[in-house]
C-alpha cells in the first residue's frame, strides 16, 4: 500500500487546528491530529516543508519504520513541534491500518480492557460557590470525575477560569494576554475549596485540581499534605516538571496522588519520574508525545512503576487526537482516566466522529480506525487566525509560569 500524497489543513471552527491527512494507492486515507496550541504553524511547516516530500511513495503499512525514520532521520530529535508532526504522521497511519482491516484501532492494540474510557470535565468558576455549583452541573450531566478550578481572591484573571463555562479553552487572538499571580493567596485558598466541595457533595466524585506547574516543590508539599483530608483523584502539575527529581521533596510530604506530563513530549521527560515512581499519573497525549507508536510504550513503561495513563485532552487537541486517545485507553491495562473537554459544536461538525460520551465514560464506537473524519468544505469556513496562550506574571511584575 503506497502513500500517493498528504495535506495539511490549519483551520479554526472556534480555535485553531492543524490536520494531516495521508492518502494512499488502496483509496483509503488516515487522519491525524497536528495541533500545538499557540505554535499551530510551526508544525503545519514541519509537515509540509520537511515530512510529507520524504512521505510520498513509502508504503503506509510500515509504521514503526516511519516513525523512526522521522525520529532519527530528523537528527535534530524531540520537541513539542518535531513530535506533533511526527504523531500526526503516526495517527494517520494507524488510522489507515484500521480501515485496511475494517476494525476500530483498539483491536490492533490488544481489544478492549474496559467497557468503556472514565472521564473528567473541567468545573471552573470566579470564585469558589460558583466553582461549586459548576461541579454539580457536571455531576448532574453524569460525570464521576470534576476538576474543580477557581479565582483566587485579590488576583487578576488566573489558569482555568473560562470565560465560557463549558467550551473555552485559552488561546486569544491577537497577542499574549497577561495574567496575575500570587503563590501566596493561591496556596491559602485552594484548600477551602476542596473543603467545600467535599462538605457539599460527599467521598464519591472524583476531584481533580491543576497546579498549572506553578508551585515549587516544597509549596507543592504544603499543598498536597493540606488536601489530603480531600483525598484528591490527583494534583497535576504542581511544579514545572524539567526538573524531574524536584518529584522527590513533594513525595516526602504528601500521599496525594501527583500527576504530570502534559508538556511532555518523548519518554526521556518521565525516566526518574516513573523509575524512581515520583508520580502517579502519566499526562502525556497521542499527539504531543509522537504518536500512538511511542505513546503504548510509554504506558508500557510506566505500568513496570504502577504509574497510570492519564491523557491530556483539552479543547485545544483535536477531536482526531480524542479518538485515537479513546482507542488507545480502551486497550492499555494501567489505564487511570481521560481528559474530556467538550469542543464546540462547530469544531465537532468539522470532525464529525463515533466516540460517544455516556454515564462519564467515553465509548470509541465500532468505525473502522479512529472512526472520526474531518471535512474540508466545511473547515475552509473557518481560516486560521493566530493565536496565544496568556502569559503570567507576579504580582510584583516578575515573569511566572502560565
Ligand atoms: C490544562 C490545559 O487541560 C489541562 O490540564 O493544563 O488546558 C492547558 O492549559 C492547555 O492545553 C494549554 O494549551
Ligand atoms: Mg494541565
Amino acid at each position: 500500500m503506497k502513500i500517493t500524497d498528504a495535506k495539511v489543513f490549519v483551520c479554526s471552527p472556534g480555535r485553531n487546528f492543524v490536520t494531516l491527512k495521508i492518502y494512499t494507492d488502496e483509496g483509503l486515507y488516515g487522519l491525524g491530529d497536528a495541533t500545538l496550541n499557540g505554535r499551530e504553524l510551526s508544525v503545519a511547516s514541519y509537515l509540509e516543508d520537511h515530512l510529507v516530500p520524504c512521505l510520498i511513495g513509502r508504503d503506509a503499512r510500515n509504521i514503526e519504520d516511519i516513525w523512526q525514520y522521522f525520529y532519527r532521520g530528523a537528527y535534530w530529535r524531540r520537541g513539542p513541534v518535531t513530535m506533533a508532526a511526527i504523531a500526526a504522521v503516526d495517527m494517520a497511519l494507524w488510522d489507515i491500518k484500521g480501515k485496511a482491516l475494517n476494525t476500530p484501532l483498539y483491536n490492533l492494540l490488544g481489544g478492549k480492557s474496559r467497557h468503556g474510557v472514565m472521564v473528567y470535565g473541567h468545573a471552573n468558576g470566579a470564585d469558589i460557590s460558583e466553582t461549586v455549583d459548576q461541579v454539580g452541573q457536571y455531576i448532574d450531566q453524569g460525570y464521576l470525575a470534576i476538576r474543580a478550578q477557581c479565582g483566587i481572591p485579590g488576583v487578576k484573571g488566573t489558569y482555568g477560569v473560562a470565560k465560557d463555562k463549558m467550551f473555552y479553552e485559552p488561546a486569544e487572538k491577537g497577542l499574549p494576554p497577561e495574567n496575575e499571580w500570587s503563590t501566596e493567596k493561591y496556596l491559602n485558598h485552594i484548600p477551602k475549596l476542596f473543603q467545600t466541595l467535599r462538605d457539599k457533595y460527599g467521598d464519591d466524585p472524583h476531584l481533580l485540581h491543576d497546579c498549572h506547574h506553578r508551585l515549587t516543590p516544597i509549596e507543592a508539599g504544603r499543598l498536597g499534605k493540606e488536601l489530603e483530608p480531600y483525598h484528591l483523584f490527583w494534583l497535576e502539575d504542581t511544579v514545572p516538571a524539567e526538573l524531574q527529581e524536584g518529584f522527590r521533596i513533594i513525595r516526602q510530604h504528601t500521599t496525594t496522588p501527583l500527576a504530570v506530563g502534559e508538556v511532555f513530549n518523548t519518554v526521556f521527560d518521565t525516566t526518574t519520574l516513573f523509575t524512581e515512581q515520583l508520580i502517579d499519573y502519566c499526562r502525556m497525549c497521542v499527539v504531543h508525545s509522537g504518536g500512538i507508536t511511542p505513546i503504548r510504550k510509554i504506558a508500557s513503561f510506566a505500568e513496570i512503576y504502577r504509574i497510570k495513563m492519564g491523557c491530556h485532552g483539552p479543547t485545544d487537541v483535536s477531536p482526531v487526537n480524542m479518538a485515537a486517545s479513546v482507542h488507545f485507553n480502551m486497550s492499555i491495562n494501567n489505564f487511570g482516566i481521560q481528559e474530556y473537554m467538550r469542543h464546540t459544536p462547530e469544531t465537532d461538525a468539522v470532525f464529525p466522529h463515533s466516540y460517544t460520551f455516556r454515564d462519564g465514560y467515553l465509548l470509541p464506537g465500532d468505525k473502522p480506525g479512529f472512526g472520526v473524519d474531518f471535512d474540508e468544505k466545511l473547515a475552509k469556513k473557518y481560516p486560521y487566525e493566530r493565536a496565544y496562550l496568556p502569559v503570567n506574571r507576579k504580582i510584583d511584575g516578575t515573569m511566572f509560569d502560565w
